[in-house]
């Protein structure tokens, strides 16, 4: 799928109070500010306009803007996020998404979903259940990408260990390709040549971005960077450090359509 716009949201001073379970100590408002700019630079590189919200006071997990919204062609589904901490960010970012969406959805209560446990894979969608997204979330989720001539799949996530959200462990490269780790890759409905296998210990490389013709990979993930490149693919690493600090994957600073 062609990407054209990007939304994304600088992180803020405040972006170490935000929530985590990673041992990899607090994260630095700096070098995050540098790596969020890196990040903008790559997706306008990949030639996508981007739009830069300013960071959002009292949410300092708000530049995981992936979280709030899920993108379907013609609409935009503002989300019900898991944290009760993180459930302010939505308002956000409803009046940015109204300038490109005509119609916007939403999940209401009793659901919770978080954008990172959806896996859009063109005309079929994974979603996670997980301890951010729950049965009724998720079965809102598919009715309304239903409405859109979707369809869904979930894949309950709870038992893998290590990954906040299903796209810590998968993404989708379009073509028919997948990413993921040795627990999803049997999850998916695509033949296993199709799956590009994470090995330990570079799980977190398993949340990349196809941004038309580049991928955008977390630096650091030697192997599957070269399996990426060997296949064709323009990777470009990017720098994630003090998001990852933050349970944060790359997929999660931005809402691409
Ligand atoms: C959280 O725990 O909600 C944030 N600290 C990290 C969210 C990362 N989101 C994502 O990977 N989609």
């Amino acid at each position: 799928m062609r990407i054209n716009n990007a939304v994304v949201r600088r992180p803020g001073s405040n972006c170490a109070d935000g929530i985590t379970t990673a041992s990899l100590g607090a994260p630095v408002f700096e070098a995050s500010r540098a790596q969020h700019a890196a990040y903008c630079a790559a997706l306008r590189n990949a030639g996508v306009a981007v739009t830069v919200l300013e960071p959002a006071a009292n949410f300092p997990d708000a530049h995981f803007v992936e979280d709030t919204a899920v993108l379907a062609a013609t609409r935009a589904v503002l989300t019900r996020p898991g944290a009760d901490a993180r459930l302010g960010e939505v308002a956000a970012i409803r009046e940015p998404l109204e300038r490109f969406f005509e119609f916007i959805d939403e999940i209401v209560a009793p659901g919770r979903l978080d954008g990172g446990d959806v896996c859009d894979a063109d005309a079929h969608v994974y979603i996670g259940l997980s301890h951010r997204t729950n049965l009724a979330g998720a079965m809102q989720l598919g009715e309304i990408l239903k409405n859109a001539g979707q369809t869904a799949t979930v894949i309950d996530i709870r038992d893998v260990p290590g990954i906040l959200h299903l796209k810590s462990g998968m993404s989708y490269l379009g073509d028919g390709r997948f990413v993921a780790i040795d627990a999803l890759a049997p999850r998916i409905a695509a033949p296993p040549d199709r799956i590009f296998r994470v090995r330990a210990p570079e799980e977190y490389g398993a949340n990349c971005i196809r941004v038309n013709s580049a991928v955008l990979l977390p630096a650091g993930h030697a192997r599957l960077h070269e399996a990426l490149a060997r296949a064709g693919y323009a990777v470009v690493a990017l720098d994630m450090s003090e998001f990852q600090k933050m349970d944060g994957g790359l997929s999660c600073l931005s809402l691409r359509f």
